[in-house]
């Protein structure tokens, strides 16, 4: 290796997971019910039906997990506050059960030398605020204020970095256009209410943290370059509809105070949809962060649903494309590239993804430090007789990345610090326990956890400071 892939002097190195992903203890503590939990236990929603009731256990393994969290040295570990431990209806008085776990948490990593990087919102919604409408609801944005002063009342004292929302356009589109994810909505104008109640949720808990703690405050983004296909004028277009669907949307309104003007005239035929965005709301989403986190695993190349043929002819591999909710509407599809890279997940290896990626956002959207708050793969492991589990795969995923993000600092971007998805294997959504991104194997049926080799490797990165 040479020496470009060592980085900055306080380069900030981690780990991230997600609350609903890897406590379990679904019921315990005062937790309420979550959308995850009613979405999970619906037949035909997740794969296999599988849900986080126990998943990696977390919340009964906490000092074993700190443990291995504190193993890999000089470190942050980025967790997600539960809203339904913390507020089980959604709204009134914070649950001291719930709060007490994450003092523990928060303690825990403080005491073995480790930064806590709280994420306020991972994607459990309490069931009891879905009811009354969700994210499509102006309330929920304050109710989320509220929560935050609950959350930050607790823990302000202990965390070092607080991110608002993880990926807004997965609540938004995933939930309530696609209906992929929690609550599982195919509905184009559900999906634009929820993009802007969430911004605005956004800009709620970032107003309540200011007054509360010195901490840097930022939001956490899954922003994915897109390709066109071809050079043909209708795939140029699609690629440029599924970068404001997925891009602009998020960093418009954030960044620049105003929602990408393709997108206002695209969705202006839904409603309710823009008629949400009331006088001010933009002011206050765009107020100034103190960083931005940027959640990359690939590019998509996207092609516009006229021309699957042609896409089909040039090599590409192409699926049935989908004609319902936000995907449908848009009229573009995600293509394969046959002979790209994949990970173990069939999602495309595309490193230098990464560093276009973080220069754009740099050249064209904000100058604030930028975090790459989850990077990672899922890939197929299994514990060898020996009862290792060796995963050469996934270093050579996360070296190439970390190469990519070197060469991104080299060409002027502020990036900080970078976060493995994720530190244990987990509950990856719909897609249940099929997929392993973690650098701890964690056998389901006992909770065992085995470090990988990627976790070695992973300890010497942050011991040497870049690729040793
Ligand atoms: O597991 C998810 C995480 O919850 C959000 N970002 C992407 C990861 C991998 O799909």
């Amino acid at each position: 290796m040479t020496s470009s892939a060592r980085f900055p002097e306080g380069f900030v190195w981690g780990t991230a997971t997600a609350a609903y992903q890897v406590e379990g203890a679904a019921s315990a503590g005062g937790r309420g019910p979550s959308i995850w939990d009613t979405f999970s236990h619906t037949p035909g929603r997740t794969l296999n039906g599988d849900n986080g009731d126990i998943t990696c256990a977390h919340y009964d393994h906490l000092e074993e997990d700190l443990d291995l969290v504190a193993g890999l040295g000089r470190c942050a570990y980025r967790f997600s506050v539960a809203w339904p431990r913390v507020q089980p209806d959604g709204k009134g008085p914070a649950n001291q059960e719930g709060l007490d776990f994450y003092r523990r948490l928060v303690d825990g990593l403080r005491q073995r030398g480790v930064l806590p990087v709280a994420t306020l919102y991972h994607w459990d919604l309490p069931q009891a605020l879905e009811d009354v409408g969700g994210w499509t609801a102006r309330d929920t944005a304050e109710r989320f204020g509220e929560y935050t002063q609950a959350v930050v009342g607790a823990l302000g004292d202990a965390v070092a970095m607080w991110v608002t929302l993880n990926e807004p356009w997965c609540v938004a589109w995933l939930g309530y256009g696609t209906g992929e994810h929690a609550p599982g909505y195919a509905d184009v104008s559900k999906g634009l209410l929820a993009t802007h109640h969430t911004l605005l949720a956004h800009a709620r808990a970032a107003e309540v943290l200011r007054q509360a703690t010195e901490a840097p405050v930022g939001i956490a983004l899954n922003i994915a370059p897109m390709v066109p296909a071809s050079d043909h004028e209708l795939d140029v277009a699609a690629a440029k509809r599924a970068d404001g669907f997925q891009n602009r949307l998020f960093l418009g309104p954030l960044f620049k105070g105003s929602y990408p003007q393709d997108m206002v005239e695209h969705y202006a035929r839904y409603k309710p949809g823009w008629d949400a965005v009331l006088p001010g709301d933009l002011d206050q989403v765009s107020r100034p962060l103190d960083f931005l986190g940027l959640n990359y695993y690939s590019s998509n190349v996207i092609a516009d649903t006229s021309r699957l043929d042609a896409a089909r002819k040039a090599g590409y591999e192409v699926a049935p494309p989908v004609t319902t909710g936000a995907n449908g509407d848009l009229g573009i599809a995600r293509v394969g590239r046959v002979y790209a890279p994949h990970t173990g997940a069939r999602w495309e290896v595309d490193p230098e993804g990464l560093t276009r990626l973080l220069v754009r956002v740099r050249d064209e959207y904000t100058s604030v430090p930028l975090y790459i708050t989850e990077n990672g793969c899922a890939e197929n492991d299994y514990a060898g007789p020996d009862g290792a589990v060796h995963d050469p795969r996934r270093i050579w995923y996360l070296e190439r990345h970390l190469v990519a993000a070197r060469a991104a600092i080299e060409q002027g971007a502020d990036l900080r610090g970078y976060f493995v998805w994720s530190l244990m294997d987990n509950f990856e959504w719909a897609h249940g326990f099929s997929m392993r991104f973690g650098l701890v194997y964690v056998d389901y049926p006992t909770a065992k956890r085995t470090p990988k080799d990627s976790y070695r490797w992973y300890r010497d990165v942050i011991a040497a400071n870049g690729l040793p």
